[in-house]
């Protein structure tokens, strides 16, 4: 008897692991953000073969973007400083976001709690094996909200790999 409910639910298991795997798109990817100035990952990749991403922000938290907006910019490790400098000039009413700035790959606009954003861009913009970085242009937050984000950097995601 207990033998057959514990099969039943292994096999329920494998079947929402499965839908889970057909519905992920390796192109598509997502992360949260919250009240602790806190950005869910610290890496994103994204695999050679796609010719579109798609970045969504969540901001899981509950202040609003006037105290505690986040938002996701892609650039290079070398322009990251530039583009907050030029992002805190522009100020709130630009939400934080020098304009036709071309160091800036990809950027949403600042979402507060409970609000989602999301930017698509062409990979033809990246090139492979360079170290991005994404973060937040949010004052004083790119010191802990930013990470690094990999466009098919297979080595990279190797060393990741747990040991044999
Ligand atoms: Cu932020």
């Amino acid at each position: 008897m207990k033998y057959k409910t514990l099969l039943r639910l292994a096999s329920a298991g494998a079947l929402l692991l499965a839908g889970a795997l057909a519905h992920a798109d390796p192109c598509k990817l997502s992360l949260e953000s919250n009240d602790q100035m806190q950005f869910s990952v610290r890496e994103l990749i994204v695999p050679t073969e796609c010719v579109e991403v798609e970045v969504t922000l969540r901001h899981a938290g509950k202040l609003p973007a006037k105290t505690m907006g986040h938002d996701w910019v892609l650039a290079k490790d070398s322009d990251m400083s530039g583009i907050i400098t030029a992002g805190l000039a522009a100020g709130a009413s630009r939400g934080y976001l020098p304009e036709h700035d071309g160091r800036i790959i990809a950027a949403t606009p600042i979402v507060g709690g409970g609000e989602s954003a999301t930017v698509k861009f062409a990979t033809s913009l990246l090139q492979a094996g360079i170290r991005y970085v994404f973060f937040c242009t949010s004052p004083g937050h790119a010191t802990v909200m930013r990470g690094t984000f990999l466009f098919g950097n297979s080595r990279l995601v190797r060393a990741s790999d747990p040991p044999k």
